[in-house]
This record gives structure tokens, sequence and C-alpha cells, in this order.
């Protein structure tokens, strides 16, 4: 080799980590990629080039493990979810990388800021909420713990709206994250699939003179595959994130095309594309619509036919199939994966219904995220059959064989059949999604302990009579790499220092390391300057967007997630609403001064939540220019809350908020963030609080309110929300005086959905939990006076959350649900 040569093989400065290898690809990526010099290029250019230095990286490390994985044939996780919310890339991926720092330096060096560069970044709404939140953080960790796994989902063009609020209404704004590219993905044109619509299912016989179905669809699209790397933590390790996008096939056009219907094929081309233009952007939706079943189809259906290319490739038989992989499905969303790989087995690849059943059941897994009757989904029939005409024939037969096996289990309960069936008769017929997830599913898991246990008692009873041991728990967890180190660095590097390793970045549980400093003035102190700091950075910003910037020495209470009367965000509101006129009435009354923080969407068409946002607003207003009480209390409302708003906020808080009535949440993850950032949780007994409680310890949370039991006898009872109105002066007055048209210019009209829904209806019980929840907010407020104190329970949230990382859910899920093991790829060969 030439001294040349030799040095080149030394240096790999295409994809090195030292600084002159990161600031020279900057430098070339400006100039090749971007056609840019340094003297001309926009924020926007320097975030592409470092991006695209980044992406180098992971590149080279990502395929290492696609080839390592596919030497092996190792089992893999396929992760189906209709959504992702991945968050900003860029400082994430550096994190992982380990170039965090050095990246700054060059960018320094560049005259560039990386604060700005990473300003400058598009996140992918590609989710509504918790959910897709949830699954890119178990993308996260899968990565992380070395478990082979894709992401499979729809690369939607349009995500979930960008939330503006104009005269304190909340307005949308189509989401146009593409607009600048995508520095991330790599689209990969010839790796498509075909994906049928409607038309009908017909016998013929085949070459061996057997009759079998097939289905002959009368719309055709394609499926095109854009992959994202996902990196694990400090490892080699990268995974797939692998979202498609609808085309209309070529031939469709030039058909067309031929006989003159010009028109026809412009419109069967906009039909086909149109699939993956937009999210649906309802949190536990409600309408069935024919659009939203085709999206399902359409991912699940390129997902399981990109399996099936692999297997064959890898083993040459699908006869294995449920060993190779091992399908969960995030929700209901992608439970047509169950009917449609039937399909696939039995109508494409020729195999019995028999073995197709055996390998369909022992691949797919199914979590179930809300308990909210109106959030369960069904189909009615009909859309399904004009869709999907073969599919209804096969979930017919796999229904048939499945009610033959209750009655033989259950004799003589036909009540139980009916409640049972996958096709609910009762209010035109139905499909119901669960129970076809249920079915299908080896394993049927809940997202926290109280929301598994209430699944095995209230909607999937019937199931877990038949099929106990096919019931878990897995508690969600959220990844600490995110919502620790990139959103709070100066906490981060404060645990660093007192613990004196970084190694609860990977191994949570040695947070518990603070606990012996929880009482030291020393680290007490920098805990509050950092979560003061943190406190300024979101004043700031709130200011430069909404005008109003809180006073970071006042206690951020904050209440952040999308707005729905579960949540109860309007408790939040009567609890303010009361202090304000306590104080009005007490001016010397003793209070900790407050800055109540909300953010959050509404699904647009969710009157009584776009309404709950007005009142927020309505009440701030009010508040917030009461020079009587400004000292004590004003309200803030944080718009667009997104990933990467909410990464300002975390870290921010000191009380966060998460008073859902009790059995409604079925985890929450939001809990988690806050708590990880030190901040104290007011709450119900619900969801996860509960298992966080328990954790952080009991002394260390403010509980309130009745248990999902109480509140199960209440309704049994019969729950009269008047008489709690009519019983309770303050309630009352905290009531009346939003009706009164106090924050509403005198316009008596405007609130009062919500004021008479809470009198006569409150189906959420807002009224019932109102008193215990003042009275702890009492607590609160004595407690945050004494800083030592608040500050040693601040330490104790962080040092004992360890439990809630997405890493220890991720092993729980690969342990018990999958029996997969981690295969580590090596960076050197
Ligand atoms: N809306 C639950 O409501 C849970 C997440 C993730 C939700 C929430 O409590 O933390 O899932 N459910 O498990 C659905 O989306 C159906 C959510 O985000």
């Amino acid at each position: 080799m030439s001294q040349a040569a030799k040095q080149d093989a030394n240096e790999p400065t295409r994809t090195g980590l030292s600084r002159g290898a990161l600031k020279r690809a900057v430098l070339d990526n400006l100039f090749y990629v971007m056609g840019r010099f340094p003297e001309v290029a926009s924020a926007s250019d320097r975030y592409s080039a470092v991006a695209y230095t980044v992406r180098d990286r992971l590149l080279e490390r990502w395929i290492r493990t696609a080839r390592y994985y596919k030497e092996r044939n190792s089992r893999t996780v396929c992760y189906l979810s209709a959504e992702y919310l991945p968050g900003p890339h860029l400082l994430n991926n550096m994190l992982n990388l380990g170039i965090t720092r050095t990246a700054g330096e060059v960018a320094r060096e560049l005259g560039a800021d990386l604060a700005e560069i990473r300003e400058t970044e598009e996140e992918p709404g590609l989710g509504n909420g918790g959910l897709g939140r949830l699954a890119a953080c178990y993308m996260d960790s899968l990565a992380t713990l070395q478990i082979p796994a894709i992401g499979y989902g729809i690369r939607y063009e349009f995500g979930i709206f960008d939330q503006v609020i104009v005269d304190g209404w909340q307005v949308e704004k189509g989401d146009t994250w593409l607009r600048n590219g995508n520095p991330w993905e790599i689209p990969r044109p010839k790796l498509t699939f075909p994906v049928g619509f409607g038309g009908r299912a017909e016998h013929y016989t085949d070459k061996h003179g057997v009759i079998r179905r097939r289905w002959l669809p009368d719309l055709m699209v394609n499926g095109v595959a854009y992959d994202t790397p996902i990196m694990g933590y400090g490892v080699t390790n990268g995974n797939l994130l692998r979202l498609w996008k609808s085309e209309a096939p070529e031939s469709f056009n030039f058909q067309a095309f031929n006989v003159g219907d010009y028109y026809g094929a412009v419109h069967a081309k906009i039909e086909a594309e149109t699939l993956s233009k937009v999210l649906y952007p309802n949190d536990e939706p409600v309408a069935g619509k024919e659009l939203r079943l085709k999206q399902q189809y359409f991912f699940v259906s390129c997902s399981l036919q990109d399996m099936i290319r692999l297997q064959l490739r890898n083993a040459g038989t699908l006869d294995r199939f449920h060993e190779k992989y091992a399908i969960q499905l995030n929700d209901t969303h992608p439970a047509l994966a169950i009917v449609e790989l039937m399909r696939l087995l039995v109508d494409e690849h020729f195999m019995s219904w028999e073995q197709a059943w055996e390998i369909t059941r022992n691949s797919c897994h199914f979590t179930n995220h809300t308990l909210l009757p109106e959030a369960l989904e069904t189909w009615p029939v009909a859309l399904f059959e004009r869709l999907l005409p073969r599919h209804l024939e096969i979930l017919y037969e796999i229904n048939r064989r499945f009610l033959d096996e209750v009655r033989v289990h259950f004799l003589n309960d036909e009540e139980r059949v009916a409640r049972m069936s996958l096709i609910d008769e009762s209010d035109g017929r139905k499909v119901r999604m669960a129970h076809l997830a249920a079915v299908g599913s080896r394993a049927i898991n809940g997202v926290a302990e109280l929301h598994s246990s209430l699944l095995k008692t209230t909607i999937m009873r019937d199931f877990h009579d038949l099929w106990p041991e096919r019931f878990h728990n897995v508690t969600n967890g959220v990844t600490p790499r995110r919502f620790m180190v990139v959103s709070n660095p100066p906490l981060a590097d404060l645990i660093s220092d007192t613990c004196g390793h970084a190694d609860w970045i990977r191994d949570m549980r040695r947070l518990r390391e603070l606990e012996a400093h929880a009482d030291d003035a020393g680290l007490q102190g920098r805990w509050r300057e950092v979560k003061t700091a943190a406190k300024g950075a979101l004043s700031d910003w709130l200011g430069q967007h909404t005008g109003f910037r809180p006073d970071p020495e006042t206690l951020f209470d904050v209440q952040a997630k999308r707005i729905h009367e579960y949540k109860r965000q309007h408790l939040n509101l009567l609890h303010i609403v009361w202090l304000y006129e306590h104080l009005k009435q007490n001016p010397n009354a003793e209070l900790t001064p407050r800055t109540f923080i909300f953010g959050g969407k509404a699904a647009p068409g969710y009157f009584m939540a776009k309404l709950i946002i007005r009142l927020i607003h309505a009440i701030g207003e009010v508040i917030n220019s009461d020079p009587q009480v400004n000292g004590f209390l004003r309200v803030a409302f944080m718009p667009d809350f997104n990933v990467k708003n909410g990464q300002r906020l975390y870290p921010a808080a000191d009380l966060s908020e998460q008073i859902s009535l009790a059995g409604k949440e079925a985890s929450g993850t939001g809990n988690m963030k806050f708590a990880m950032n030190g901040t104290l949780t007011i709450g119900t007994l619900d969801g996860a609080n509960i298992e966080l409680r328990d954790e952080v310890g009991h002394d260390n949370f403010y509980l309130f309110g009745m248990t999902a039991e109480e509140v199960q006898q209440r309704q049994a009872e019969g729950y009269r929300p008047w008489e709690l109105y009519h019983g309770d002066a303050q309630l009352r007055s905290a009531v009346d005086l939003i009706a009164s048209g106090l924050f509403s210019h005198g316009d008596t009209e405007l609130f009062r959905p919500i004021t008479e829904n809470l009198i006569h209806s409150d189906p959420f019980m807002v009224l019932a939990d109102f008193h215990a929840y003042q009275e702890r907010q009492q607590e609160v407020d004595r407690a945050y006076r004494d800083p030592n104190h608040w500050t040693r329970m601040s330490i104790l949230n962080t040092a004992r959350i360890g439990k809630f990382s997405s890493d220890r859910a991720i092993a729980e899920y690969a342990k018990k649900i999958w029996q997969i093991e981690p295969a580590p790829v090596e960076l050197a060969d």
C-alpha cells in the first residue's frame, strides 16, 4: 500500500468523529450537497450540512448493523404503529454518536451556533400524543438495547397540525414538515409494494386442478419505502424506521391516457397519493373514516409484504415466519395485519389455513392503550366489505372458528358468544378491531398495572376468562436520552458529577445513587440553580412567543398534554378561579406566587376541548391584568405543544398536573418526563401515576381524589353533580364566576357549555374531586415555601424514577412477550 493510501485508510475522514473530520465533512456537505459556501449559507443550509454530516456517520453504523443481522438471520421485532413522534433528530443523534461536544466546537469554529442550528430543525409530527411518542421512545430503546427491530408506519406528508392561538382560540395550520427536505430519510424508490382496494373475490382453478379463492381489487396503490436510521445510545447498533408513502402505479396513467381518459388518469393518481397525505388529528379517535381504514390497510400490507420478502430471501420458505418475526401491534390501528397475513399466506403463498393461522397467531402481539369506550375502533361491515371484500371473508372464517372454540369452552352461553364475536350485531353490523387483535395475538398487554388489571375486568373480561395466560402488563417508559440528556444538559451534567459517572443514562436504576446526596446543601443549591435557569429559558421563550414572560421566581405549575375532558384541564381551571376569588377577598392571604402554565392541542372537531383552550386564555387575560393579584397568580399558555416545545417545558416545571379521573388514563407518559426532571406531581391514582408514586415515595407525591374503584361505585350509585354544586359554596362560586361573564366581557353564553355540563352531567367527575384537589394544592403551596424540603423531594423524584426508563419497558417486552435476545454489533472488524 502506498503511503498516501495507508494514511487514507488510517484516517477515515469521510465518517470520522474527530474535530477535523467533522469540520471538513460539514464544509464538504455545505458545498457538494447544498451548493453553498459559508458566507452565503442560511441557517437552514447550515442545519442541513450538519445533519448530513451526522447522517453519514449513522449510515456507516446502520449498514454494518443490517449486514450483521442479515448474516445471523436474527430474530427481529416489527413494531407496527400508525404514529411516530420522534422529535428533532439532530441533537439526539449527536448524543447517541457521542459527538455533541465536538460538534458544538466545530460549529463555533465555523462561525455558527449549535443552539441556532437546532432551532431550525422541523420535527416530524407523525403522531398525536402519547401513543406516537411511546413508539419513538421504544425505537430508541430497542436500538440502545441492541435488539434487531424495524419500526413500520406511514410517512404522512402533513403531520399533526401546528397550533396557533388567535384571540384565545386554537387555529390549526397545516404542518409542512417536508418543505425544506428531510436529511434523515433515505427514499427507496425500488422498494415498493402494490396494495389493492375494492373489487371482489372469486374462485379459480389453479394449474394443479385445485379450486382456490383470490381477490381481484379494482384499485391499486404503490407503497414506497422511506428509511430513517435510529441509532442506539453509545452502541454501534442502528435500527430502521421504515415509513410508507403512497403513490399511483406508473402503468395506471398510461392505460388511461391511451384511451383518452386524461381526467381519469389524473384522478386515480390523486386518489392513490391521498392515502399518505395527512395524519388524522384525533388522540383516542372517535369517527371511523374511510380514508383512515385505507391508511391502516395500506401500511400494514406494505409492511407484511416487506417481511415476507426478507424471510423468503433469507430462509427460502415462510414456514418459520413466526420464529423470525415478533410483530407488535401498537393499539388496534394495525390489527388488520392479522387478516392480511392470513390472506398473503393462504391466497398468495398457498399455505393451508391451519398452518397459516398457527404462524399468524404466533407472530402477533397486541398492546391496548385505552379503555374509553368511544375510542375503541369499530368499522361498519358494509364499508369493510366495499374496501376489503376478501378480507371480510377471511375475517368471517376466523370468527366462525373462534366462536366454535368459545361455545366448546363455555357451554350454553350464546350471550357470551355474541359479546365476544368479531362482529357487533347490536347497532348496525360492525367489525370490532380489539376483538380481532385479541383473537389473532399470542400476547395482549396493557400499559400500566391499573390499566392492565382493568382490561381484564372490563373490556377484555371475556377474553381473559378464555385465555388468562395471554394477558400481561408492561408499564410504559420514556427515554432518558431525549427527556433528560438532550432536554436538560445542565441537569444531566449535575447528576453525572454527583454520581461520578454517566452510566445512569444506560442504566437508570443507578440514579438511586443520588439519594445519598438528597440532603446535601451543596447539591441542593446547584439543583435549584439548574431549575431556575431552565425556568428563565422557558420564560424567555414564552415572552417571545406569547408576549407574556412569567417570573421564574414563581412556582411553575404545568399541565401539558392533549386537551381532553377526561384529563380535566377544567379541574385545574376551577382551582385557579377559586384562588383568584380567594385572593381578591383576602388580599393579605399568605400564598406562594405561582404561574399556571398550560400546553396542548385539541382535536379540531372536539368542541369542548377547544372551548377549554378559550377558557384558559380568557381566565389568563383577566387574572394577568389584575394588579390586585399579580404578585401571586398568573396564567400562561404555551402554543403548539409538541416534542420540541415539551423539551423546553419538562426541565422548567416545579409541579406537574396529572389529574385525570381515575380509571381513564391508560398510563400517561408526561408524568414520567416531568418527574425525571425533578418535577413533583400532583395527581390521582390513575394510570402509571400509581406506580410512579410508589417508586418516588408517598411523601414526595401530592395525591388526591377518588380511586378507580370509588369512581365505579359512585357511578353505580348514580352521580349527581348538581348536589355537589349546591352543597359546596366555594365550588359553586367558582363555577358561577365563569358563568357570570367575568372572563368573557360580560358574555354569559360563551362558556355555558362547560359550566352547564359540569353542573348537570359532569361525566369526568370534576366536581367530585374538586375539594380534595384544592386541599392538596394548599399543601403544595406551603411546601414550596421551604426550599430545602422542596428540593429534597425534587432530587428524590429524579433519583427514584429509574423504573420509568423505556429501556426497562423494552427489556420486559423482549423477555415476557417477544422472547428475543440482543445482537450486539461491533464497529471495528
Ligand atoms: N392517548 C393513552 O391515553 C398512554 C398512551 C401510550 C394513549 C395514554 O394514557 O400513555 O396511549 N392511548 O400508551 C391512545 O392513544 C389510544 C394516548 O396517548
